[in-house]
């Protein structure tokens, strides 16, 4: 037991060391050289890793993240707080103009699940600071109500929106992507990464013609969701929302935020739920991606199917699915379902279990009463991270290690639940 503890305890100063490493002052970058910005996401869980052993730090985190809100409520995928000319593409690839400048789409809104969690760390010290943020939090909902959940559930414009840049989940809508008129550039990712563990070229000549779209229209929404030549409903977006709306509400609660303010959240995720049947997908068994434009369903099941734990509203005929699905690997959810076709267990968002996304599934596993699950997930997590260390995300049938190394993200999962997962500690 000793040696177990002494073996938690030298991952979790690793962990504070990467995070410590990778604070910008103020912001997180996920790792040195190959993202070397503030992505939205990855700052989320930033803060709630910060939360373990820096509380005010955590805070911090989320402020710089929503200082760069737009003016419209969105909360961009990338703030380009400093030039850097390591990543592609950058600021004036984009062009959104902005002060300072942003990526011009957005990313999973998991910011007021994790701050719930946050401010629950020491509900006094955080009161005022969450108190700051929930207004801005409610203009972002307000934000994806608006422009991204117009069809019914929640939908992408980009795939780098959904943060699982080439799953299958996109197949159907990028087929239909022209990207024949996107020009020549320069890939900065696979200089850092070995490319057969990145998306692919055809990928991202489709990700930069519909970024391409968005910039030439000047960022007008409406174009976009009308006219751009992406759109696609996500399972993971539409469960990340879901209970994002429900603890936004339930910190407003807590705040003596306006009683119409918190019904409203409540209303927007209640008609996220209504429309759940129109991602449900009969023969496959599951809730999966759809095209919005063709009205064509991705061909696999995806981790994102996983998270209607999250939401509260998984389907009993899809449990034994989903654990098939699960089963067919030996560690952790993996992000498209290794028995359909287009899956590669070490190619980005194809296969690889990523440990955030197993960390959002197991809130879900445990609010729903599904500990025997939630403990599995743990220890498989746990085992990914302390034999193979603190890696972007990992080959789910032999635990291989892939993509950027000492990740912010992966040291914050660790310290906030994994951990417990190598001695068998409940949540
Ligand atoms: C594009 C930073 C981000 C994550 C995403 C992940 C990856 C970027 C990229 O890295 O996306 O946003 O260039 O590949 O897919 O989820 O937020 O860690």
């Amino acid at each position: 037991m000793t040696i177990v503890m002494d073996r938690i305890e030298a991952l979790d100063a690793r962990a504070r060391e990467i995070m410590r490493g990778n604070d910008m002052g103020g912001y997180t970058i996920p790792t040195k050289g190959l993202y070397p910005f503030q992505w939205n996401w990855d700052s989320a869980f930033a803060a709630w890793g910060f939360s373990t052993f820096d509380l005010d730090r955590a805070w911090t985190e989320l402020e710089t993240l929503f200082s760069a809100q737009w003016p419209d409520g969105m909360v961009p995928h990338i703030i380009f707080h400093r030039p850097d000319p390591g990543y592609f593409p950058g600021p004036e690839v984009w062009g959104t103009r902005t002060d300072p400048p942003t990526s011009g789409i957005s990313q999973p809104p998991v910011a007021a699940i994790l701050a719930r969690r946050i401010l629950a760390a020491d509900p006094v010290a955080g009161r005022a600071r969450m108190k700051a943020l929930w207004p801005k939090m409610l203009a972002w909902h307000r934000w994806w109500r608006r422009c991204r959940c117009g069809h019914g559930v929640a939908a992408v414009a980009h795939p780098w929106e959904s943060g699982r840049d080439n799953c299958t989940d996109w197949d159907p809508g990028m087929a239909r992507v022209d990207a024949s008129g996107v020009g020549e550039y320069t890939r900065r990712d696979t200089g850092h990464v070995d490319a057969s563990m990145r998306p692919g070229k055809l990928d991202y000549d489709r990700f930069l013609a519909i970024l391409q779209f968005g910039r030439d229209c000047g960022w007008d929404q409406q174009t976009i969701v009308e006219r751009g030549p992406f759109l696609m409903a996500d399972p993971a977006i539409t469960f990340i929302l879901i209970r994002a709306h429900r603890d936004l509400a339930a910190l407003g609660q807590e705040l003596g935020a306006d009683p119409g303010e918190i019904a409203t959240l409540e209303g927007w995720a209640a008609d996220l739920v209504a429309a759940l049947p129109m991602i449900w997908h009969k023969k496959l068994g599951a809730h999966v991606a759809r095209d919005l434009r063709s009205g064509e369903f991705a061909p696999a099941i995806s981790s994102g199917a996983f998270l209607a734990w999250l939401a509260n509203c998984a389907r009993d005929e899809a449990e034994a699915r989903l654990i098939a699905i699960w089963d067919r690997v030996r560690f952790g959810i993996p992000s498209s379902d290794p028995a359909a076709p287009g899956f590669e267990s070490r190619r980005y968002w194809r296969g690889p279990t990523w440990p955030v996304v197993n960390a959002l599934i197991a809130i879900g596993m445990r609010d729903s009463g599904r500990d025997a699950l939630e403990a599995r997930l743990r220890r498989e997590t746990a085992e990914l991270i302390a034999n193979g260390g603190f890696w972007e995300y990992f080959d789910p049938l032999d635990g291989t290690p892939c993509g950027g190394d000492a990740f912010t993200w992966t040291a914050a999962i660790w310290l906030t639940w994994a951990r417990g997962g190598l001695n068998g500690e409940g949540a």
